[in-house]
């Protein structure tokens, strides 16, 4: 059987990172039936589009994973195949919470045949099994023998293919590019940001979020021999194709046992097995100098952080009590000190936000090393604490957010605000974090370091401002790219110069040597 399994384009950013879950779930396919992969973000799709694919390539089984923000397309492009003849089976935390919704039992239409609920690990084989015979049932839970729910083992994780499959859809480099930019230094020629997971779980149980309830508060770790010869192998493909390679470890709080990943990291460090990575851990994980030490030996770059607030109230009103708002300076040093960046989250929204709250955390931001700060919404997903209290308080303004997804728009109305003052305190956080003044400040703020550092803030802000701002589009790119031209010619200027004095001080060594 030919099978496709298809991710939902977000409507807002581009294919900057495959999802994880197609890669994994394909490797669990049993044997004997042939897999494609779509990334709606790199491979964009509509309705006719994918129901004429599905039909020219005679796919028996469409597989279809999508988080709440993107499952009203889902639903669009699983009607559309269904309308087709070929089966649908939706998987992905939207649809374990929602199953009703997608089956069409929740007074809505039906848009899936099948639901996986939770981790799929090993319900997918049965599925697929299930699919070849034509015996689709309509929900597939992850539970033993006695109906308890099973939480996968990541000990016997099945090894990823990187070195073979086809990556095409997610080089980030321009082709045009491509050519000129293969012969810089080590290779540019392509560059490609892989999700690799090391673990799952996270017990903290915020109240906005849906990983605890979803993969619950147990902890599962891979053997730290499969992460190292993933890294391996990513590592032998880019260097293969004179390209680079970024991994973003997916682990919601990548240092939850401190222990386990220093160990991971120094197995690491001895299989030379460093790549560029990014990973997220919570704030008071870092006081552990000798763990940012190892994240820094290790290839670490980009701490993702879910700073959240500065504001202690709203960390206890949302169950977040253990960041502490006065230790992020004093972390995020600790950070620099290494050159590794954070990226710092932030939500706006919250119970205790009053107007001019973007403002105040810009005040924060300021005295800080330079990072990528972006900033968001209290959203209530579904199943979720927050969604829980927002309801039985009446305050859920669009209870169904999802099926009618606004980016970057509130679903209930916070209690110091209003809805339109913190989608403006949204918006004011980005305009002042990434104009050209903000951008030229930040690569400015590390002047004493490499260039490469400066380069990498420069490069990181400007694709992070499309997260926000479109930037889809060739003519927004060079819009952004005008606007920040002073910084990027006077690092380019600043490239050049360090270029020509190699040059020379090369010919100069060499001269000296042919006279001696
Ligand atoms: C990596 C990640 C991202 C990446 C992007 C995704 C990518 N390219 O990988 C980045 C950092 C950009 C991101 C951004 C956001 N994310 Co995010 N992200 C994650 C994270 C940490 C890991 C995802 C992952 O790969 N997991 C590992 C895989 C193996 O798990 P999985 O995807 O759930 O797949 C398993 C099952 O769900 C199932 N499955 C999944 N799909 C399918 C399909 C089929 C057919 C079947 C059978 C089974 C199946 O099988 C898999 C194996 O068991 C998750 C949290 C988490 N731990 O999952 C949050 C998570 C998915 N993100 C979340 C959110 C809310 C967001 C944002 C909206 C945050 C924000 N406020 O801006 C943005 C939106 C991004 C966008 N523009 O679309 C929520 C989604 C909740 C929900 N109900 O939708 C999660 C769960 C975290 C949370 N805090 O609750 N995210
Ligand atoms: S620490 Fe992060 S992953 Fe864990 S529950 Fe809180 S927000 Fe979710």
């Amino acid at each position: 059987m030919r099978i496709l399994l298809y991710n939902p384009d977000n409507g807002v950013t581009r294919n900057f990172m495959p999802h994880l879950w197609m890669f994994l779930l394909q490797s669990l396919t049993p044997s004997g039936h042939e897999v494609l992969l779509i990334d709606g973000n790199a491979q964009p799709m509509d309705e006719a589009g994918i129901a004429r694919f599905v039909l020219e390539q005679k796919i028996g089984l469409v597989g279809i994973g999508a988080m709440t923000r993107m499952i009203a397309k889902a639903y669009r492009m699983a009607d559309a195949i269904r309308a087709a003849g070929v089966p649908v089976v939706m998987g992905g935390p939207h649809v374990t919470e929602m199953a009703d919704e997608a089956l069409g039992r929740a007074g809505g239409p039906r848009h899936a045949d099948a639901v996986a609920l939770g981790e799929a690990d090993e319900t997918w084989p049965r599925i697929v099994e299930d699919a070849a015979r034509g015996t689709l049932k309509e929900i597939y839970a992850p539970v033993d023998a006695f109906g308890q729910e099973h939480k996968p083992s990541l000990q016997s994780y099945p090894p990823i293919p990187w070195d073979t499959i086809d990556l095409e859809q997610f080089n980030i480099v321009p082709k045009i590019a491509t050519p000129l930019l293969r012969k810089l230094g080590a290779g540019w020629g392509t560059f490609r940001i892989i999700p690799v997971e090391s673990g799952r779980g996270c017990p903290y149980g915020c109240e906005f979020c849906t990983v605890t309830g979803f993969f619950g508060d147990s902890i599962r770790f891979r053997t730290n021999e499969s992460v190292v010869n993933e890294l391996l192998l990513l590592k032998a493909r880019a260097r293969s194709e004179r390209g680079q390679i970024a991994v973003f470890f997916i682990d919601d709080n990548f240092a939850i046992n401190v222990k386990r990943t220093k160990s991971l990291l120094r197995d690491i460090i001895a299989a030379e097995a460093q790549v560029h990575w990014v990973a997220q851990i919570s704030a008071n994980l870092l006081r552990d100098e000798e763990l940012v030490e190892l994240i820094a030996a290790a290839g670490g770059k980009w701490i993702f952080i879910g700073m959240e607030s500065i504001d202690p109230a709203n960390l206890k009103d949302v169950n977040k009590g253990f960041n502490k708002p006065g230790e992020y300076a004093a972390v995020l040093e600790r950070l620099a000190q290494r050159n590794v960046f954070a990226i710092t989250s932030f939500i706006f929204g919250m119970d205790n936000d009053t107007p001019g709250v973007a403002e105040r955390t810009l005040q924060e931001i300021r005295t800080w090393p330079p990072g990528l700060p972006i900033f968001g919404l209290l959203t209530p997903l579904p199943a979720t604490p927050l969604y829980k209290r927002l309801e039985a308080a009446g305050r859920l303004t669009r209870p169904k957010h999802w099926q009618e997804f606004i980016p970057f728009a509130m679903a209930h109305t916070p209690l110091k605000m209003t809805i339109s003052e913190a989608h403006a305190e949204v918006k004011y956080g980005w305009a002042r974090s990434y104009s050209p003044e903000a951008i030229a400040k930040a690569v400015a703020s590390i002047a004493h370091k490499p260039l490469g550092y400066r380069i990498n803030i420069l490069i990181a802000r400007l694709c992070f401002r499309g997260i926000y701002f479109p930037q889809l589009g060739r003519f927004a790119w060079i819009r952004a790219i005008a606007q920040n031209r002073r910084t990027i010619l006077s690092l380019v200027k600043e490239a050049f110069r360090a270029r020509r004095a190699a040059r020379s001080a090369s010919s100069l060594q060499l001269s000296s040597t042919v006279q001696r």
